[in-house]
């Protein structure tokens, strides 16, 4: 074998590197360009997406995450992810559904006693205030298992799910009223409403659909079941919804397809349900007067069905509060101009987008000018009475939402693959820009409000084919973010999102979401309170019962308290641990061995787990957040001794392997360090970094650290004191590790403060 010269590898090495700078340096723009065959116009799109590093985005996306019940956050205009924010689906990252307190949140969605681990979520709304967002809630439905959940922005956590106590489906949620007392849910599928057994024969008769409003209250930040309820509707199958803004706000919309009541059984020779839920060449949009549905329910007017209040349809006619208008053949997308005066109803299978007038509506009513009623005694409203126009956009027309300018919509065409951006008072198309592949919804920012901001439209694709590189049969989705500032829409960037089949999302101003960025010492975040089990530093503490170990326990840099957990075989044991750090983005987390176990502790937060020790043996937890330096020493052992143990002859004692010269060294090195630490220090206190909130923030938690360091040093004194230089030296180990942290939190503020230039005060 040759041998290498060093050196001469060193040095070649050294010239390439020098050769590969030389030719960085060079490359022009023009090159990057050639070498990676972009165009003008993709560099126009890439200067339109681009974030640069350290920089953040103009709006926040809340998209749906299908069926994996989660929702998913990214920015715009870079496409960069965020979060996925776990919401009926158990998510280890954040403990979802391995704590106590979100086993709890998710348990509120068990659905006739059965857990229910997924969601098919369709459609998130975000709260509002006087029609626009206001960055409080976010809400979302589950379409297979009939429920909602809400979702606080303060921390972006899932703090409630209620589940419909009547419907067996649901599709036409989530969507808010003006000012959020109200979060419509409509039903899909028509079912019985009692959980029993109806044969298919009795459809018409026992089968119902409906709308359930339920009602949120704001201070409290819950939905409160009892004050919610469901207007009945016959077995159409309801689809999407919309509440009306502005002179309708008082009124809610859903559409329906499936009005035929076709029941399917293809078993039985008959045609499949594709072909009877399409027989007919029009559906029905409900109208509900849900303002005046909500005080016949005060007036003591529904009836009780589940527990929960239902205003029947022979009520809801006798009382005025419901009426169906004929809609082009299986509609799909209901949605309500910014200004609340028209309402926008595409058929999927006509090519005409529908333009209802609110007032027109209204006319009718007061003037009890109907063309007929339903087989349930709804009066229709003829289509021709309520149309302010029709447009025909294209093939396919689904989803509608709105721009910054005047009477500006935007329709997905799913069969065209084509975003239309037409004109709704005048029913006229603008623009038309293709889309891969078969469009779904459609979301602007802003643009299911009173005030759409317009700037950027992202298209929600059904398919991705061949956009991007291959990973198997299962394709990712694909999010493409279209510019409509201008004249022309144009195509700028292919987000491809691999979880789930995103099927709505929300934009909003990033301005508007002001989330914290760590609890109030030991809270529990579900419930949004202090944890009973909060505990602080040096209360740490374990009570054991016969039978019973309960510990409390904490988490800081660089240890978990307790660090030995003993208990014994058969044990009930519950563990709290509270994040004490007061830094950002200082997260602790908790695994243990073999007991699917997995806790996030953000900074403040305060976390539980339950689980019997029936197997005796050695189980090792620790943290699994790089969290410090010393992260992977952040661990500790839980010993379960099987019952009536016999304690074996204890080892001989520590030998102890430190001297006075080790511990000496180390007390140097900390003299040492404190120095760099003061000159830190001195550095920070002689600028203006009071005003610098992060730089405060830093501070506080460099104080903590110093005093944890202070005490360390005590108590390596005692031990010096007492010439117990095994512990002397240990504990000036300890000391210096807090000094460590100081430092690296110091100088990271003090790169903050060089970076943003501060300014000498001293
Ligand atoms: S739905 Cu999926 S594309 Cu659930 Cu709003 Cu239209
Ligand atoms: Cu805490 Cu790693």
């Amino acid at each position: 074998m040759k041998r290498l010269n060093w050196d001469k590898v060193a040095v070649l090495s050294l010239f390439g590197l020098l050769i590969t700078e030389a030719v960085w340096a060079a490359e022009t723009l023009q090159d990057v360009m050639t070498r990676r065959g972009l165009t003008e116009k993709d560099i126009l799109a890439a200067a339109k997406t681009y974030v640069p590093s350290g920089k953040r985005d103009e709006y926040i996306v809340f998209s749906s995450g299908g069926q994996s019940g989660h929702v998913i956050v990214y920015g715009i205009p870079s496409m960069r992810l965020l979060k996925y924010i776990a919401v009926f689906t158990p998510e280890p990252w954040q403990g979802y559904g391995f704590d106590e307190e979100s086993k709890a949140v998710l348990a509120q969605g068990n659905i006739q006693g059965k857990a229910i681990t997924y969601g098919d979520t369709h459609h998130p709304a975000l709260s509002e205030t006087n029609g626009e967002y206001d960055g409080e809630y976010l809400f979302i439905n589950d379409k297979a298992n009939p429920r909602i959940a809400v979702i606080d922005l303060h921390d972006f956590e899932t703090k409630q799910i209620v589940v419909n106590p009547v419907f067996k489906s649901s599709h036409g949620g989530a969507f808010v009223s003006e000012n959020t007392e109200y979060i419509i849910e409509s039903a899909q599928y028509a079912t019985p409403y009692e959980n029993e057994y109806v044969p298919l024969e009795q459809f018409n008769e026992r089968y119902r659909g409906g709308m359930t409003y339920w009602y949120f209250d704001r201070a409290k930040g819950r939905i409160i079941p009892e004050q919610s309820f469901t207007v009945m509707a016959p077995p159409y199958s309801q689809d999407l919804s919309d509440f009306g803004k502005g002179p309708s706000a008082d009124w809610s919309f859903t559409n329906s397809f499936c009005s035929e009541r076709y029941v399917g059984g293809i078993e039985q020779g008959k045609p499949p349900f594709e072909a009877g839920c399409s027989a007919k060449d029009t559906d029905f949009l409900h109208v509900v007067n849900w303002r005046k549905a909500a005080e016949l329910v005060k007036a003591g007017k529904a009836t009780l069905i589940n527990n929960h209040h239902v205003i029947t349809i022979e009520t809801a006619v006798k009382e005025g509060i419901l009426y169906l208008i004929p809609e082009a053949k299986s509609p799909h997308g209901a949605d309500v101009t910014p200004d609340g005066r028209y309402i926008v109803v595409s058929g999927k299978l006509d090519t005409h987008t529908s333009v209802y007038s609110f007032e027109k509506i209204q006319q009718a009513i007061s003037a009890g000018k109907f063309e007929g009623k339903d087989p349930y005694g709804i009066p229709i409203i003829a289509m021709t009475d309520a149309l302010h126009t029709q447009a025909e956009l294209g093939l396919g027309p689904l989803h509608t939402q709105f721009g910054a300018r005047k009477c500006e919509a935007f329709t997905s065409l799913y069969v065209d693959s084509m975003v239309a951006r037409w004109d709704y008072c005048e029913g006229k198309v603008l623009d038309k820009i293709a889309i891969h592949y078969n469009i779904g919804h459609l979301m602007t920012m802003h643009g299911d409000t009173k005030k759409p901001e317009g700037k950027y439209l992202v298209a929600l694709n059904k398919l991705a084919i061949d956009r991007f590189n291959p990973v198997g049969p299962l394709h990712p989705q694909n999010h493409q973010l279209i510019d409509i500032s201008n004249e022309k829409m144009t195509l700028l960037y292919d987000m491809p999102l691999p979880l789930g089949e995103p099927h709505y999302a929300v934009g909003i101003n990033a301005n508007l979401l002001k989330p914290i960025i760590r609890y109030k010492s030991g809270w529990d975040s579900r419930a949004n309170q202090a944890s009973p089990y909060k505990t602080l530093a040096g209360r740490e503490k374990t009570v054991k019962e016969p039978g019973k170990v309960e510990i409390l326990g904490t988490v800081i840099r660089s240890h978990i308290t307790p660090e030995i957990i003993e208990v014994t075989e058969g044990d009930d044991v519950t563990i709290h641990l509270t994040n004490l750090e007061r830094a950002q983005d200082e997260t602790h987390g908790f695994a243990l061995y073999g007991q699917n176990v997995n806790l996030s502790l953000e900074p403040g937060k305060t976390s539980s787990f339950h689980f019997i020790a029936d197997k005796p043996g050695v189980y090792p937890y620790y943290c699994t957040e790089f969290c410090s330096a010393l992260h992977l020493e952040m661990q500790g052992y839980l010993l379960v001794k099987p019952k009536n143990y016999q304690e074996a002859a204890k080892q001989a004692g520590e030998t102890a392997i430190y001297t006075k010269a080790d511990y000496d060294k180390q007390v140097e090195k900390n003299q040492a360090t404190q120095t760099t630490i003061d000159q830190v220090v001195a550095f920070i206190t002689s600028h203006n970094y009071q005003e610098f909130p992060s730089v405060v923030a830093l501070m506080e938690d460099a104080t903590d650290q110093l005093n944890f360091a202070k005490e360390a040093q005590t108590k390596a004194t005692a031990a010096a004191a007492k010439e117990d230089w095994q512990n002397a030296a240990l504990w000036a180990g300890q000391w210096w590790q807090y000094q460590v942290k100081a430092a690296d939190i110091g100088l990271r503020a003090k790169a903050y403060l060089e970076q943003q230039g501060a300014n000498k005060t001293k």
